[in-house]
């Protein structure tokens, strides 16, 4: 624990942690439980082309999210891709999707050949609304909604649904966080045409890489199967291309021990996110971005906006100091796709289109959590923050020196 500045890593002092407490540590299942399952899957020699593990983690997934369908796929920025085709949207087709979001979900369009139309944020739950939707309509050649589910929080599906059938176009989902979150008390999964999941080895339920498309439209499913390829013994359904977006035998091993280690893992995720509020009660400048009371959540992702003026010193300073105590905090999504290459210049008219984005990617900022940060280390953290903040003059001083 720190009781002082001059202890302060950046000063050359030794770090806090030894080793690096990221935002996304791999919550890994016991190992006895590894090695039992994967002995299985050496001895039956089927390790993809929709074996029998892939199938019984459809099924438990279609049980968990209250959907028809689930598809595994390689991993959710290839099924985001393979839902823009199996949706059928028109190579040269704009799609309108938030700045505000992780490069996957906009590099899936591109690859789909489809144009982004960069969509602004509610600055209170970092989503896309009808609101900052509704206007980009108007853009000739729009096609569908890529909506985000960022942090596991559902975004405004009612309203977006409407506005989608109103003009009669797609409405899908980039729910990559949002394994095991309700909207209204329904688990995210079923809305829009379809909704696709990341299994990634960050992510709170992994198959250290994998994701999925739910959907409850059996025709988009046949689809989607037929662009997945090896789809088994049903019919062929004309497609325009091929994805190969298979699922190995060994990620729905990983997959399946996940999901039973799924509630555990939540429950101390939220514990963690709770010792993190509590920590830092109080503290000027710090807003977290939490959960909606009740629904069901992962918290997965502990988000906090630091306002500078009241923190009394910028995010990225802060940033600089918790990294050299080894704490790997993360700025998700700066700078925004709308400023990131190519999409910058590509699309320029975007640029400074999106002023909620930007003021967030000025602020915003992901602290660690998962299975290898222990109670004690964010009691450390939070500790190490009030102390910054309790000094910021100085420290604002001492970095600039
Ligand atoms: N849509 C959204 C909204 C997304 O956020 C994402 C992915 C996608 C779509 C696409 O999903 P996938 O195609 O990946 O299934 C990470 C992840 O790579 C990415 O999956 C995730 N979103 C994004 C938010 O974060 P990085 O660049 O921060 O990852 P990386 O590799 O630096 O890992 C972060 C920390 O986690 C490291 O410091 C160490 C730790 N870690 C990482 C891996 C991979 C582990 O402890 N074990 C591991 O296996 O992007």
């Amino acid at each position: 624990m720190r009781k002082t500045l001059a202890e302060l890593a950046l000063w050359g002092n030794t770090p806090l942690f030894e080793h690096l407490l990221p935002v996304g540590q791999m919550n890994l299942p016991p190992w006895e439980h590894f090695c039992v399952s994967f002995h299985k899957l050496f001895e039956r020699r089927h390790y993809t082309n929709h074996g029998v593990l892939a199938q019984e983690l459809e099924e438990k997934l279609c049980r968990l999210l209250s959907t028809r369908h689930a598809l595994t796929m390689t991993n959710a920025t290839i099924a985001l891709s393979l839902a823009c085709k199996a949706l059928g949207l028109p190579v040269g087709g704009k799609v309108i999707v938030p700045g505000f979001t992780f490069a996957a979900t906009v590099q899936a369009l591109t690859w789909a050949g489809l144009k982004p139309v960069f969509c602004d944020i509610a600055p209170h739950s970092h989503h896309i609304t009808p609101q900052t939707v509704a206007p980009l309509l108007e853009t000739p050649g729009v096609c569908a909604i890529l909506a985000v589910h960022l942090w596991g929080t559902a975004c405004d599906v009612d309203g977006l649904t409407k506005l989608a059938e109103e003009r009669g176009i797609p409405v899908f989902f980039d729910a990559a966080h949002a394994i095991g979150c309700t909207h209204k008390g329904v688990p995210v999964g079923g809305f829009g045409n379809c909704e696709v999941f990341s299994f990634h080895g960050t992510k709170i339920m992994t198959s250290a890489e994998g994701g999925c498309i739910t959907t409850n439209d059996d025709d988009l499913a046949e689809r989607l199967r037929n662009l997945r390829s090896s789809y088994g013994r049903r019919a062929t359904v004309p497609i325009p291309v091929a994805g190969y977006g298979r699922f190995s035998e060994a990620q729905a091993a990983f997959g399946l021990l996940s999901l039973e280690d799924f509630p555990e893992n939540c429950a101390n995720n939220e514990r963690r996110m709770r010792l993190y509020v509590e920590g830092l009660r109080d503290v000027p400048g710090i807003r977290f971005l939490l959960p909606t009371t009740g629904e069901r959540h992962n918290c997965q992702y502990v988000v906090l906006e630091i306002e500078d003026r009241e923190f009394g010193l910028h995010r990225d300073e802060l940033v600089r100091i918790l990294e050299a105590e080894n704490i790997a905090v993360r700025r998700y999504f700066v700078p925004g796709m709308h400023r990131s290459v190519p999409y910058k210049t590509q699309f320029p008219q975007y640029v400074k289109a999106l002023p909620v984005t930007d003021a967030l990617c000025a602020k915003v900022m992901q602290v660690p959590s998962g299975q290898r940060v222990a109670d004690e280390d964010i009691a450390a953290i939070c500790g190490l923050i009030r102390l910054i903040q309790a000094h910021a003059h100085e420290v604002k001083k001492r970095l600039a020196a």
